[in-house]
């Protein structure tokens, strides 16, 4: 379990976090369990916004679980009923982050188990090829699907993805059922330099609130603007 707390709430990159030395991004199709898996991770019900509807995150929300160590929660892609602007802008804030981030080290792609691989999580794949920063699939919600297709799920993505020549590594995972959660946070914990037992990380979790979210300014369409200048 890694110990967390919400940090701040970002739309646009140049937002992020001053202090940050590495992050953990958590990225994936809108309503894939993005925001379940953390909660997940960080044995919180309700540190990142859960919701049945699509599209729910909206910004970036960081979460700290050391000094200087963030994972970051991101805005899901494919939520074809946001209005056109507002997919364009996620787009942009999402893409202006990954890109943009210096201190992201790792990429975790949540993909719903049942609907593995859609043509965004592939074009997500191949923009972010040429960082060489590593991704780790969660296979979510493997709570739907028996053993047996569970299993052959994990096995057909490994394949596609080998197959096309990506090095990702892919796990089961269910926040429901709390499946998958050792692996998950080893490769998390290495990413960030975060080792089990840190003494930084009572100072993280259970003495400090969470703040309150802090309050957005007014978005338009300047996240892409930003991109462009950190890239
Ligand atoms: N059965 C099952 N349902 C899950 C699991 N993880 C998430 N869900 C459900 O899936 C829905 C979406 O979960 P979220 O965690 O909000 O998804 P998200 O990827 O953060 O969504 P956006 O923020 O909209 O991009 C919610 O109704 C969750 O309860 C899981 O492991 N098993
Ligand atoms: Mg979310």
């Amino acid at each position: 379990m890694l110990n967390a707390a919400f940090h701040v709430s970002v739309a646009h990159v140049r937002e992020l976090p001053r202090d940050s030395l590495a992050e953990v991004a958590f990225a994936g199709r809108s309503n894939a369990g993005k925001s379940s898996a953390i909660n997940t991770l960080c044995n919180h019900r309700r540190l990142a916004f859960v919701s049945k509807l699509p599209g729910r995150t909206q910004l970036l929300n960081f979460f700290r679980v050391a000094e200087g160590r963030y994972l970051v929660d991101l805005p899901g892609y494919g939520f074809a009923k946001a209005p056109k602007a507002q997919q364009m802008q996620w787009q942009d804030l999402i893409g202006g982050y990954l890109a943009g981030s210096s201190h992201l080290r790792g990429l975790v792609l949540i993909m719903d188990i049942r609907h593995p691989l859609t043509e965004l999580d592939w074009s997500l794949l191949e923009w972010f090829r040429p960082s060489g920063k590593p991704v780790h699939v969660l296979l979510s919600k493997s709570d739907k699907l028996a053993r047996g297709p569970a299993r052959q799920a994990l096995d057909g993505v490994r394949t596609s993805l080998r197959e096309a020549g990506f090095q990702v590594s892919v796990q089961l995972f269910s926040s429901l059922k709390r499946m998958g959660m050792d692996e998950a946070e080893g490769v998390i914990r290495a990413w960030l330099g975060v080792p089990k037992k840190n003494p930084a990380e009572g100072e993280a979790a259970g003495t400090k609130q969470p703040q309150p979210c802090v309050k957005a300014p007014a978005q338009g369409g300047e996240a892409g603007d930003e991109w462009k200048q950190l890239v």
